[in-house]
């Protein structure tokens, strides 16, 4: 058989809408260069062939879907609220009074922290959080590839400069379990309006890792300012880019507004792995990226400073511009 000699690889696209679909098989060097690209173009892609092995996966989906199913006054006893924003909550996002269609379970990456709050989500504690940290642990190797790939793309000597900060013991990285409830009543409504799952934002963090059910609801801003809806894939991850990586790149990548609708009839899990640095490191644009021609965007600041930051303002409101040159 004649085979062509030199396809050029390109990143597929979901045909209509142009986001990127990257297959993490191919050649490591064409892999980079396609992040790079669409962190440039879109924040935001799709990962195909990632490595995370199923069983992790459908062992910590099992476990969210038990823990949704169990009745109200069960789901409370691990309810979240201020000082912390970890454990469950329902409808209220954040502590600024912004509301969603949903419910959730917020919880800090460290294994220990989530040995301890799985006791106050689970009946089977130690099951829980075995399936929780299998999951944590895959999921963060497959972000630190990313962002090792990214520093490839973009030509970084230290290719380990992003992934250090989540490798790192103090990382503030977190994982947060959403569940949209479906709206079965709304199939006979001739105009049924379309309701709001989690509204829509920017991640405050460096890359958002995020894989759901096959059930649609995911939307991302285009920079022309159209909503795009995300095919649901439930082989697939989706990978945002975050404001600290916005900050960290000069702005070379910038950070993707998105929002999830909760209108179908079929409920929706998506399961976050938000990549973050330790609190005491600082969030600055890398040297390389800096030069005369692309002056330092944004001043010196930890992302403890930015954390905090961002807990005093609402959800749709835009962070990084506080912290501008
Ligand atoms: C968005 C990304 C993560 O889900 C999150 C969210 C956090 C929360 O739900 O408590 C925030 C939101 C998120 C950004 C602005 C602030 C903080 C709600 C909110 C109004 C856990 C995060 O880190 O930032």
């Amino acid at each position: 058989m004649v085979m062509p000699t030199s396809t050029p690889l390109r990143s597929k696209k979901t045909r209509a809408l142009g986001i990127p679909v990257i297959d993490l098989s191919l050649d490591r060097s064409k892999v980079s260069e396609l992040i790079v690209k669409a962190c440039e173009e879109f924040g935001f892609f799709q990962v195909e062939n990632h490595g995370v092995s199923r069983e992790i996966i459908s062992n910590v989906e099992m476990e969210g879907q038990d823990f949704f199913s169990k009745p109200a006054c069960e789901k409370q006893k691990g309810r979240a609220g201020p000082p912390t924003p970890f454990g469950y909550g329902c409808k209220n996002i954040g502590f600024n009074g912004d509301k969603g269609e949903l419910e959730y379970v917020l919880l800090e990456t460290n294994p220990h922290s989530v040995s301890e709050r799985s006791k106050s989500l689970s009946s089977d504690p130690t099951k829980f959080s075995c399936a929780v940290n299998d999951y944590i642990h895959a999921v963060r190797n497959l972000t630190c590839d990313i962002l090792d790939m990214v520093a490839e793309g973009l030509y970084v000597q230290d290719q380990s400069i992003f992934s250090n900060l989540i490798r790192n013991a103090n990382t503030d990285s977190c994982f947060r379990i959403n569940h949209y409830p479906s709206s079965a009543h709304q199939l006979f409504d001739n105009s049924p309006k379309p309701r709001i799952g989690f509204g829509e934002h920017t991640d405050p963090q460096i890359l958002t890792v995020l894989r759901s059910n096959n059930v649609g609801g995911l939307q991302i801003l285009s920079r022309d300012g159209f909503w795009i809806p995300i095919p649901p894939d439930s082989d697939k991850f989706c990978v945002f880019v975050g404001d600290a990586f916005e900050a960290m790149t000069n702005g070379r990548f910038v950070s993707v507004r998105h929002r999830a609708m909760a209108n179908s009839v079929k409920s929706r899990m998506s399961m976050m792995y938000f990549a973050a640095p330790p609190l005491d490191a600082y969030v600055s644009p890398i040297q390389q990226l800096v030069s005369i021609e692309s002056p330092c965007l944004y001043r010196p600041f930890t992302w403890g400073e930015y954390k905090s930051a961002v807990y005093t303002l609402r959800l749709a409101d835009n962070r990084l511009d506080m912290f501008r040159n």
